[in-house]
């Protein structure tokens, strides 16, 4: 029998994910769970074949190289890739794959959960109910926004994006998206969605603009300070996608200017900091990247991961490789 393969897996996963990686693998976790060092990584890379990394490791040229002969996949846990040097693994041989599909559903709901706190201003509400501010009814008292009628700007319509604008009909919003090609006319006829080739454009005229899109060289600081500026005074941001899509500062400045009503983040430019201009904002709801974190996800992106694994070892293409071509 040929020897299992080594795998490595830098973080601790849902436990069922990991009695499967140990039964089918010769398995090695990292019991901390603490995010591992460079110096770790670069140890890592080179005694095992299978990499599983998450986002809190960057696989940079570095710890490609020094996988050396042995390492032949990065199994990434988790859909987005902007911390792994595609490239540099392709032309070292390193096949990359990731967990896309598992997590759609629930990155969506997030995103409407931010979008609806803080349009209704739930947040604001618990906070001062725990401050004891709430001396009863009054007509004009925290005030929101309704979600039904506005006009939503998807900014990346892939498979999150889509299922955000299904959500988002459910609510009675009207679906505005940029991407860089058009969906199919399928697609578009289901959701309604109306197509925006100008980024520019788009902001100028959404109630909710929305960023699902991947974070990559083209994507860094797509809204910009300039680009923010375009948006409506009445206009609310949510980024579920990545931080480094938004220029951070300027976002807070903005809503510290109340340039626009307000913002839902689940991710950040520098995470796990959080500029702290961001920080006491009333019209910021701020969440710790938890876009996947359901039980049901996590577990589903480990069984991706294995099923990614097991396919490499038997000698086929992978399911959810990801070549640099697609990035
Ligand atoms: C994960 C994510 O929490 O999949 C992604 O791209 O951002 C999240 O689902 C994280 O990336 C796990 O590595």
């Amino acid at each position: 029998p040929t020897r299992k393969p080594k795998v490595i897996v830098t973080r601790r996963l849902p436990d069922a994910v990991e009695t499967r990686l140990r039964e089918l693998f010769d398995t090695e976790l990292n019991l901390s769970d603490e995010p591992m060092t460079r110096e770790a990584l670069v140890d890592a890379a080179g005694r095992c074949d299978v990499l599983a990394p998450t986002i809190t490791d960057r696989i940079d040229a570095g710890v490609i190289e020094a996988g050396g002969e042995r390492l032949k996949l990065i199994a990434n846990f988790g859909a987005g890739v902007d911390h792994i040097d595609v490239a540099a693994a392709a032309g070292c041989g390193v096949t990359v794959t990731n967990t896309p599909g598992v997590l759609t559903e629930d990155t969506a709901d997030l995103t409407l959960a931010l979008m609806m706190a803080v349009s209704r201003r739930i947040v604001e509400g618990a906070r001062s109910i725990e401050a004891g501010e709430f001396k009863g009814w009054a007509p004009t008292w925290m005030m929101g926004r309704r979600l039904s009628g506005k006009r939503l700007g998807i900014i990346g319509m892939g498979r999150i994006g889509q299922a955000v604008a299904r959500r988002a009909r459910a609510f009675g919003m009207q679906i505005h998206y940029h991407n860089r090609t058009p969906v199919s006319p399928r697609i578009a006829e289901e959701l309604e969605a109306t197509y925006w080739e100008s980024l520019d454009q788009m902001l100028a005229r959404m109630d909710i603009i929305s960023v699902n899109c991947p974070h990559t060289p083209a994507t860094y600081h797509l809204l910009s300070a300039r680009r923010l500026k375009l948006m409506p005074p009445h206009a609310i941001l949510v980024n579920t996608a990545r931080g480094e899509i938004i220029d951070e500062s300027a976002l807070a400045d903005l809503l510290a200017a109340r340039g626009i009503a307000g913002a839902g983040l689940d991710v950040f430019e520098f995470e796990p900091q959080v500029n702290p201009k961001l920080l006491g904002l009333p019209n910021a709801v701020l969440l710790p990247h938890l876009g996947s974190a359901t039980v049901e996800a996590r577990t589903e992106m480990g069984e991706k991961v294995i099923i990614n694994i097991r396919t490499w070892m038997d000698g086929h293409r992978p399911p959810d490789r990801v070549l640099p071509s697609m990035l």
